[in-house]
């Protein structure tokens, strides 16, 4: 097959505290992530430059700039390119910036946030970066979830989450229903049409979402969608599986959105995956240690009342999880899985008759290159592309076996998937024409990968009855 192209990667990303940032200090920097994403079969991937709302964050250029100065440091064992995040809609830095981005770093997609204080866009707003992103032509991918559905079930008044101590980290779900999901993914579409502005929705993790998006694409409108192995795999089961008032292990299956609340919910992603309404399947391979105080921890040690109290001198950081709820609001939110997104799907979907072959690679590898402007460069085994392959032990070679985090390369201390059954795994891994990974033994090395300039997205635009429909669309506007 070509080898994986995983566009959803969180590596070296300033996740910074306090009022400027989510929380939280990213495990893995390009070295590490990379390693774990060429033993698992991925040969290309695409990380985030982010902008925050510190001064110094206005220019884009200069996000960039500081974001490859750290990919430059260890270098990558595999290709790799760049999304960046928005985060303000100063219109002199989307006029004079978006255009240098383009051209000098060939980076062709942003992803704009509907929810986080300190990284969402308002309504007005989105549609100012939407415009501009079009004008580029820059693929917009949104983080789809309705902020203040989340404030308002988590917040204090009315006795909501927080003032019922309902803090643990399994409430994280509660704070997220699948309709926080599906509201905000019908808002963007909405706001998208309005411009005919192309949009990608990523990580999505609802049937409710899903829907909103297939009657959009049923429409002809140029909507895509991503969903991620964590919604294929997990429930809110999951997240109650050590539920007690004072456990904090479930804060390593925190991300959001959360997965849905049962195994309906990855049925019907299962459908999606099958009928195209999902483009792409990504890792958004987002990792925080467990046993750190900047990783998941954290929830804990930033939540004053929980350090005060009882004392906890002395302790160390398991002990205190074994104490502590913490919040959920503190837990970084994101989960590790580069390494294990190409064999969860394979054994989970293509071996057991789910999706086809065919259909793995359309969305593990074609669609992503074509989506984000890098085929048939990537994403193809054609005359002329890279040589970027993966190749499967044959049916039944490799004994099943159970997953640990031993078996990965990822510089995180568990994985959400310790324990489950996998009946196969990438058993070569070709970049650019070398054996990197093989037989269970890596072969590349941190500086082979090379810094990828995208083109525009090739994937369709959608069809043009739509436009002409006032009702809907403000077709004027691109003529202002
Ligand atoms: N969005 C992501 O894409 N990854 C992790 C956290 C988040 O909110
Ligand atoms: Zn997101
Ligand atoms: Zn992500």
């Amino acid at each position: 097959m070509p080898g994986g192209i995983d566009c959803h990667v969180h590596l070296c990303q300033d996740l910074k505290t306090g009022p400027l940032g989510l929380g939280g200090e990213c495990a893995d920097n390009f070295e590490t992530g990379s390693r774990s994403a060429v033993c698992g079969g991925t040969t290309t991937m695409i990380t985030f430059a982010t902008q925050t709302r510190a001064e110094e964050d206005c220019s884009l250029l200069k996000v960039v700039e500081a974001y490859n100065a750290r990919a430059e440091v260890t270098g990558s064992y595999i290709d790799y390119a760049f999304h960046v995040i928005i985060v303000r809609d100063d219109k002199d830095v989307l006029e004079a910036e978006l255009p240098i981005l383009v051209e000098r770093w060939g980076i062709t997609s942003c992803k704009l946030f509907m929810t986080y204080e300190t990284m969402r866009l308002q309504d007005y707003q989105l549609l100012d970066v939407m415009l501009a992103a079009l004008k580029n032509e820059i693929t917009t991918m949104i983080h789809a979830e309705n902020g203040d559905m989340i404030e308002w079930l988590t917040g204090e008044f009315p006795k909501k989450l927080e003032s019922k101590a309902m803090m643990a980290p399994y409430y994280h779900a509660l704070s997220r229903p699948p309709s926080v999901e599906g509201e905000a993914a019908n808002r963007a579409i909405v706001l998208a049409e309005l411009i005919e502005n192309p949009i990608l929705f990523v990580h999505v993790g609802s049937s409710a979402s899903a829907n909103v998006i297939r009657a959009a694409q049923t429409r002809g409108l140029p909507v895509f969608a991503e969903t991620c192995p964590q919604y294929l795999n997990l429930t809110w089961e999951d997240l109650k599986r050590f539920h007690s008032p004072t456990c904090f292990e479930n804060s390593k299956m925190v991300c959001s959105p959360p997965p849905g609340p049962d195994s309906s919910d990855q049925a019907a992603l299962y459908i999606g995956l099958h009928n195209g309404t999902f483009t792409i399947f990504s890792s958004d391979h987002c990792p925080f240690k467990y046993d750190d105080p900047h990783g998941k921890m954290a929830g804990i040690l930033e939540h004053e009342p929980s350090i005060q109290g009882e004392p906890c001198e002395g302790m160390t950081l398991p002990e205190l999880a074994h104490k502590k709820v913490g919040s959920f609001r503190l837990i970084p939110n994101g989960i590790p899985g580069v390494e294990t997104r190409l064999p969860l799907l394979f054994t989970r979907g293509v071996s057991t008759g789910r999706i086809s072959p065919q259909k793995f690679v359309e969305l593990t590898a074609t669609n992503p290159a074509k989506l984000y402007g890098l085929y048939p460069r990537k994403g193809a085994i054609l005359p002329g592309s890279d040589a970027d392959l993966v190749i499967w032990h044959p049916e039944g070679g490799l004994p099943p076996f159970k997953l640990t985090n031993e078996h990965l390369h990822h510089n995180v201390d568990y994985t959400p998937y310790e324990g489950m059954e996998f009946d196969n795994w990438p058993r070569y891994t070709i970049a650019r024409g070398r054996v990197v990974w093989g037989n269970g033994v890596l072969l590349g090395k941190p500086r082979d990968g090379q810094y990828l300039k995208r083109g525009p997205s090739q994937l369709g635009k959608g069809v043009a009855h739509f436009k002409k429909d006032p009702r809907r669309v403000a077709s004027w506007v691109h003529e202002l």
